[in-house]
Formats: structure tokens, C-alpha cells, sequence
């Protein structure tokens, strides 16, 4: 009987997938009060922890962002710099809420895009990539929405990835108020050999 068992679990273990890591640092906002490893800059924007969360955890929130009424051209870029791998594939993607919430009217955009750098912090920019969107009205209000999946793979010379998470009032006097949730990005590379080294070691006869 144990034996068989032994023997079960290795077929499970075999036949599960192998999955990369989430490069991303506290992308899931575990931690109370705090927006660590994010950059932001805003313009007429505040950015909070919400205990708000995806999952409806206790033990986890999210990033909230607030657009006030009282001024124009209101903006708030979120982003992390994070290392790769050239011609690797990477794919991002991202929760958001438009909460249900009196206190705000709800007319904004948010955006996520991450692109390709030359160094490792992120300043020089070698590639961009597809942008996905969400947008109220047109999201239902109070529920949580994954945007569309982005995937990519890193140009020769790429070493670094930037991604981004802009959110914005579309129209004035309209406060807006959105939560970010369990951010991804990844690598979707199991397994290359594009025979740079000019051997097939990697491949077995
Ligand atoms: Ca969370």
C-alpha cells in the first residue's frame, strides 16, 4: 500500500507544470500600511494601502490610488525595475477595482505596460511593449478585474524590465479612486536553447 502511494505521488509530481516566479517584490501589498519596492510619482494624486484586498484576505491589501476633484491633469505612475534575461518571454499582468464608493464619481483610466532596459536600473529603454487597458464606465463598479495578460519577449541586450501602472481622471472635477492588486511578471521560458553557443549540448539524442 505504501508503495503505491510512493509511487502516485511521483506521477503528481511529474505531472504538474513547472511555473516561474513572480519577479516582483510585495506585489500582493501583504503588508499593512506600507507601498515598499514601488516607485510612484503623482500629479494631484496620493497613493495609499487599502485593506482592500483581491482575495478578500484579511492578512493582505492593496494599493490605492486617489485622483482629487480640485485640480487638472491628474496622474499616478507606479512602477518596479526588475532583472531579466534577453530573448526570454515575459508575461505581466494585474488586478483592479474601481470601488462601489460614494465619495468618489468614477470616471478614470488605468494602463499597464512594462518595457525593456539596457541596464539595471532601468533608465535606458531598448524596447516597449503592448499596453492593457481598463476603464470606468465600462468596468463594473465594486468588482475586481484582471487586465488583459502581456507578453513579450526581451531583446538582445535587454537586462532589466520596467513595469508600469499608470492611473488617470478622464475627466475633471470627477475624483476617481482605484485599487491595484497582486501584480505579475514573470517568465513564461521553461526551457530555450535559440543555439547561440553553437552546440546542441542542451539537447539530448
Ligand atoms: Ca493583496
Amino acid at each position: 500500500m505504501v508503495r503505491v502511494a510512493v509511487i502516485t505521488a511521483v506521477v503528481v509530481l511529474i505531472a504538474l507544470p513547472l511555473t516561474a516566479q513572480n519577479l516582483l517584490v510585495n506585489p500582493g501589498f501583504d503588508e499593512a500600511d506600507q507601498l515598499d519596492d514601488w516607485t510612484c510619482t503623482t500629479t494631484y494624486g496620493v497613493t495609499s494601502w487599502s485593506t482592500e484586498d483581491h482575495l478578500e484576505s484579511t492578512a493582505s491589501g492593496s494599493m490605492q490610488i486617489d485622483l482629487s476633484e480640485t485640480s487638472i491633469n491628474r496622474l499616478v505612475t507606479c512602477s518596479q525595475c526588475v532583472p531579466v534575461t534577453e530573448l526570454n518571454s515575459y508575461a505581466a499582468s494585474a488586478w483592479l477595482n474601481w470601488p462601489d464608493d460614494a465619495d468618489v464619481t468614477q470616471d478614470g483610466s488605468s494602463r499597464l505596460s512594462f518595457g525593456f532596459f539596457s541596464d539595471a536600473g532601468c533608465t535606458t529603454a531598448v524596447e516597449w511593449c503592448p499596453i492593457a487597458f481598463a476603464h470606468y464606465p465600462g468596468n463594473q463598479l465594486g468588482a475586481w478585474i484582471l487586465l488583459p495578460t502581456l507578453e513579450s519577449v526581451a531583446p538582445v541586450g535587454a537586462v532589466a524590465a520596467r513595469i508600469v501602472i499608470t492611473t488617470w481622471q478622464d475627466l475633471a472635477n470627477e475624483p476617481v479612486r482605484a485599487h491595484i492588486d497582486d501584480v505579475d511578471f514573470r517568465t513564461t521560458t521553461i526551457f530555450r536553447d535559440g543555439f547561440e553557443s553553437g552546440t546542441t549540448n542542451a539537447w539530448e539524442p
